[in-house]
């Protein structure tokens, strides 16, 4: 068998802690795969070479190869910038995948489930079935549907339905919320409540999702809903993204079984594909703007992308503990509830991946001078995250100085008087 070969590494259990939509969830005994995960990251072949991502461990046989003698020695250290990390080993070796097989992967700084070389990536990484599939859905329309991992969902589900429910102003919602398209939701609970925490950070989940981007995935945020949202069609990638860009994803839970009058969930399957507009596409810089962020200026775009494409919504209808995973660029939103009384019990966590920088592209304007740079903690241990470009960390005060100057306006205007911010410029 020649060296490098990818079947001389222990490859992950054939058996997937998930089951895609429709077969039954739970019925395999497995191990933890957070532990999974991090016994490759950590253990044996892979620390020595400080090897982070999971998918690429098992493409990554030789240390020569993915670690030239020397590579971390041969840098200089002239600069202002010295603090800060050289390239590191995990983009050396990411730029080569598996030279026993004869394949070069040019583009590290793409997730596999969205690079164009994606089927020679998959044909090395012998995934088990149901994670190829996933695999291979996520590709080629952006989504995935699964049975959420973790045995105990249903009671984790109902806990946290009874924790949240006097958080809710139901009745200002139904009275009026409901007609005006208001969100009723509660962001990054998972601070008071352990099972949202729980869902956020399920370690099969994390590993999933590290497989298929090929750098390791973290938690960042939690939207609770008890409500359809009647949100607008609109990508994520908007509101949140990285550089590279498209490592970003979200996870969403169904906490109740959710039918056509609950306002479910839709999405336009294969616009991921569709390339990312953000501010400059559409002539619009925000420093002039001192109101708060709103994707008001983008919906006549994306509406006209899904008909020119010919794509139409198709709403999720979803079984309690059914997760639909989506891709940064997919356009989705959710539809009418045509009933207040209904309840859409829902769980949204949105996940980034390591080693990228992180920022809101809908208040930012890096060519102005301006990108809104998210400093942001891992849901699932609460380390923060550095912002890291090209396997350097991004300069501290850089950040921060982005941050100060983005949000200023803003943070100044929404301390003026009510009367003056009333003739103001928006
Ligand atoms: O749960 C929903 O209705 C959609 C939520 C959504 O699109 C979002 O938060 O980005």
């Amino acid at each position: 068998m020649p060296r490098g070969k990818v079947s001389d590494l222990p490859q992950r259990s054939r058996r997937a802690p998930w089951t895609t939509a429709g077969v039954s969830a739970g019925s395999s005994p497995r191990r933890d795969g957070l532990i999974e995960f991090g016994e490759l990251a950590y253990g044996s072949r892979a620390s020595r070479v400080g090897f982070r991502g999971y998918m690429f461990d098992n493409a990554v046989v030789n240390r020569d190869v993915v670690r030239p003698p020397g590579v971390m020695r041969n840098y200089t250290l002239s600069t202002g910038f010295s603090r800060y990390h050289p390239r590191s080993e995990q983009m050396n070796r990411m730029t080569k995948v598996d030279t026993g097989n004869q394949f070069h992967n040019p583009l590290s700084g793409v997730p596999l489930v969205e690079s164009p070389f994606f089927y020679d990536l998959l044909d090395q990484l012998q995934l088990d079935e149901p994670t190829r599939s996933i695999a291979v859905q996520l590709y080629r329309q952006g989504w995935a549907v699964i049975d959420f991992p973790d045995p105990e969902i249903d009671e984790v589900a109902e806990r946290i339905k009874r924790s949240l429910h006097s958080h809710y102003d139901w009745a200002s919602w139904r009275a009026k919320g409901w007609r005006d398209n208001e969100a009723l939701r509660i962001r990054d609970a998972y601070k008071l409540n352990a099972d949202i925490q729980r869902i956020a950070a399920n370690p099969q989940i994390l590993t999933l999702l590290s497989t298929l981007y090929g750098r390791r995935a973290w938690p960042f945020q939690t939207l609770n809903f008890p409500v359809g949202t009647q949100q607008h069609l609109h990508p994520d990638s908007v509101h949140f993204s990285s550089v590279p860009e498209r490592f970003g994803c979200s996870v969403w839970l169904a906490l109740e079984d959710i039918g056509p009058n609950q306002g479910p969930l839709t999405y336009y399957s294969g616009s991921h594909k569709w390339p990312i507009y953000v501010n400059e596409h559409i002539g619009l810089c925000r420093a002039g703007d001192s109101g708060p962020p709103t994707q008001k200026p983008f919906e006549e775009l994306w509406e006209a992308l899904a008909r020119v494409n010919a794509v139409d919504a198709v709403p999720f209808h979803a079984k309690k503990g059914q997760a639909f995973i989506w891709t940064a660029n997919l356009l989705h939103g959710a539809s009418r509830q045509t009933d207040p009384n209904l309840t859409r019990w829902s769980q949204e966590t949105h996940y980034y991946f390591e080693d990228c920088s992180y920022y809101s592209p809908i208040e930012s304007d890096p060519f102005y001078g301006r990108i809104l740079f998210r400093r942001l903690r891992n849901i699932a241990n609460g380390e923060p995250m550095p912002n890291m470009y090209c396997g350097r960390q991004v300069p501290s005060w850089f950040v921060r100085s982005m941050i100060f100057r983005t949000t200023l306006k803003r943070r100044l205007w929404n301390r003026l008087p009510r009367r003056f911010a009333a003739r103001g410029d928006r």
